[in-house]
């Protein structure tokens, strides 16, 4: 599935029981795994797969607030979003980046998305329609991404764990730019408050997605769970998201989309209602409203740039003769 690099890392020898146990000793001490290190082919398969499509996901979601980019309402606005934006081409960077440690090439990794073989998140596949979109992305979707990469910045695996913490310094902020335009919007005029709604109303079911599936649903998390990749849960995540996401917004006065979301005494959760998963899955596999759209801007782009890519290896290749 990924290409002849990870084939060869296959003689990684994951049935050997005692390097199994040196490896899982390791993580369970709390140790980081590094790149030279010994590990089963599986930690190395899911974390490619995880941390390439977390790196197409920065680089496709460029493009839902880059469309906005020429249409910001003021300089300081536009100052802000361009920024962002180059912040998830650089996050995009980082991580493709890490996953070439793991001996993946960055070629086969577009590649792999621009073939469709590999996802990226659910949320970049829907349209951004008003103004107030710009705002909601950077408070519940920079929101849903930080609360689930501060737990991945824990995770065993060295390089991606490090590229974590400074990307989350760089979404809090995003998260703090979309949650001043959010207030600011909801407090403005009837007309700027009906857009904020809009906007609300459209991102909410969405945004929980971004967790994944249902644990009980989720083929994946057992293995890393194992092996200190993911130390919390979707479920417990995107309950974690709610709590945290839904009072902020009923204070101003927003919606939410859901009639069954309440709050329990009890468990001090806020109970929501159920994900239309089978969205959810069209989305996913390729059939959401701008999947189509989202990947012929990505071939777009690397066709553009092949330009680019040949002039590098053409000075590359005169720097070694040289040398
Ligand atoms: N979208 O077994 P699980 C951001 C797939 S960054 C699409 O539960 P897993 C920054 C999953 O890949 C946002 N597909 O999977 C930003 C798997 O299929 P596969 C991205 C999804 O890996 C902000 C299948 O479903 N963040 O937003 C999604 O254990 C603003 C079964 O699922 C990351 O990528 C989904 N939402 O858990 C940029 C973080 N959920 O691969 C611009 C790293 C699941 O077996 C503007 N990734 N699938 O064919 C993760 O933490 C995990 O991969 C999960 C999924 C939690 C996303």
């Amino acid at each position: 599935m990924y290409g002849a690099s990870v084939d060869e890392v296959k003689q990684d020898g994951a049935e050997d029981p005692q390097k199994l146990a040196e490896f899982e000793a390791r993580i369970a001490r709390g140790e980081k795994i590094e790149p030279g290190d010994w590990m089963p082919a599986d930690y190395r398969k899911q974390l490619i797969r995880m941390i390439s499509q977390h790196a197409h996901s920065e680089i496709v979601g460029m493009l839902p607030e880059g469309a906005w980019i020429t249409r910001a309402p003021s300089l300081k606005r536009k100052l802000i979003l361009l920024a962002k934006v180059q912040d998830e081409a650089g996050h995009g960077q980082y991580l493709y980046h890490a996953a070439e440690t793991l001996g993946i090439s960055r070629e086969e990794m577009v590649d792999m998305l621009l073939t469709g073989a590999a996802k990226y998140s659910n949320i970049f596949n829907y349209p951004t329609l008003n103004w107030a979109d710009i705002g909601t992305i950077g408070w519940l979707v920079d929101g849903a991404a930080i609360m689930n990469q501060t737990m991945l910045a824990r995770c065993s695996y060295g390089p991606y764990s490090r590229a974590m913490v400074r990307i989350c310094m760089e979404e809090n902020f995003h998260k703090k730019q979309g949650q001043e335009q959010v207030i600011l919007l909801s407090q403005g005029t009837p007309e700027q408050r009906k857009m904020m709604q809009d906007a609300i109303t459209r991102w909410w079911w969405p945004t929980l997605m971004m967790f994944g599936p249902h644990d009980t649903d989720s083929p994946n998390s057992p293995l890393l769970v194992r092996w200190g990749i993911k130390t919390r849960s979707n479920d417990e995540l995107r309950q974690d998201f709610v709590n945290q996401m839904a009072p902020d917004l009923m204070a101003l006065g927003l919606t939410l989309p859901d009639p069954d979301l309440k709050y329990n005494e009890a468990s001090g959760n806020w109970e929501f209602g159920e994900i239309d998963w089978d969205e959810f899955w069209r989305v996913v596999k390729g059939d959401g409203p701008l999947n189509a759209d989202r990947m012929a801007a990505r071939r777009k782009a690397h066709e553009d740039g092949q330009w680019v890519r040949e002039a590098l290896a053409a000075y590359a290749e005169k720097q070694q003769a040289l040398n």
